[in-house]
């Protein structure tokens, strides 16, 4: 191994190492969360916070005490539900302060179940009514686009976004108006409100359509922080060559990093008992910590 390709593998672990840990407080920061309900949307928050991690503590730029910043790039949650995973993640970027996610759900509080821009810092879009973040998000890239920014949007979907047909004539707008500038990354978790995705509608398969729409398109372990990083690397180096819209495929596990949690009946809106709360911590920070010191 020559010296650069030793510094060149110490900058990916130290990279990979320090989303992990981003990806770790946020999964704490959804537990805190949680527990102030009692239930809800947790077990989507621990399935994506690798991709949430990746996003705001790797690709974003943000000034996070200015979230209105002109030149910022853009991060629209199309999935309203997971509102408790983004806020974990604006937490962790210092966008809202980590106290604050004691008030979620709460009356008066900034943070509703479900997202919505009008009350939260850094909540760009309000999500909820599925399958229209990537609509917004098209025609937030072109506008950028035409005003001459550097600016870049990203695009948080669900796999049961992928039922809606606003979705895919978003997909095909975007491969018209060749937009560089966006980049889409899905939460393959497998489950939607109503049971399994292939029992609901069969979407796969989903590597290929998104191909077939003209999209440079990838499929990675969205629990894999490496795997992830470089897929954003790679999209980002398609992106600058060919200005054509990115697609980052992840299949995630509903709960990962809690054992508890990960293989729950009902998972879409998990219910969790007030003894099992200190469990899912220390579960979470025995993975964690064991992984670390491997
Ligand atoms: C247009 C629209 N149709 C239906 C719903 C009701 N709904 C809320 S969550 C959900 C499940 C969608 O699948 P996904 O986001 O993949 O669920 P999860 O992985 O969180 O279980 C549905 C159908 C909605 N919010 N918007
Ligand atoms: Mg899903």
């Amino acid at each position: 191994m020559t010296a650069t390709q030793e510094t060149m593998t110490a900058t990916t672990t130290e990279r990979v190492d320090s989303v992990s840990a981003a990806a770790y407080r946020i999964r704490h920061h959804a537990l805190t969360m949680g527990e102030v309900q009692g239930q809800g949307y947790v077990g989507q928050a621990l399935g994506a916070a690798d991709m949430l991690a990746a996003v705001y503590a790797d690709q974003l730029r943000f000034q996070a005490e200015d979230p209105h910043w002109e030149q910022r790039d853009r991060f629209l949650l199309s999935t309203g539900h997971y509102a408790i995973g983004h806020y974990a993640a604006l937490a962790e970027a210092g966008i809202i302060p980590v106290e604050e996610l004691d008030t979620y759900g709460s009356d008066d509080s900034r943070l509703p179940m479900s997202g919505m821009s009008t009350y939260t810092p850094g909540m760009e879009i309000s999500g909820g009514s599925l399958g229209h973040g990537l609509t917004i998000a098209v025609g937030m890239a072109l506008g950028l686009r035409h005003q001459g920014s550097r600016a870049r949007v990203y695009n948080f979907l669900s796999d049961g976004e992928l039922d809606e047909g606003s979705t895919w004539e978003a997909a095909m707008g975007a491969h018209h108006h060749q937009l560089g500038n966006l980049t889409a990354m899905v939460d393959i978790n497998a489950l939607q409100a109503d049971g399994k995705t292939d029992t609901v509608l069969r979407t796969e398969p989903v590597t290929e359509k998104w191909e077939s729409f003209g999209w440079y398109t990838q499929r990675v372990d969205g629990n894999n922080m490496a795997e992830l990083l470089q897929a954003f690397d790679n999209a980002a180096a398609q992106a600058a060559a060919v200005g054509r819209p990115s697609v980052i495929l992840c299949d995630t596990k509903v709960g990962r990093g809690v054992p508890l949690l990960e293989d729950r009946e009902k998972a879409h809106f998990m219910r969790i008992e007030e003894h099992e709360w200190q469990l899912c911590r220390e579960q979470l920070t025995a993975g964690y910590e064991g992984k670390a010191s491997r």
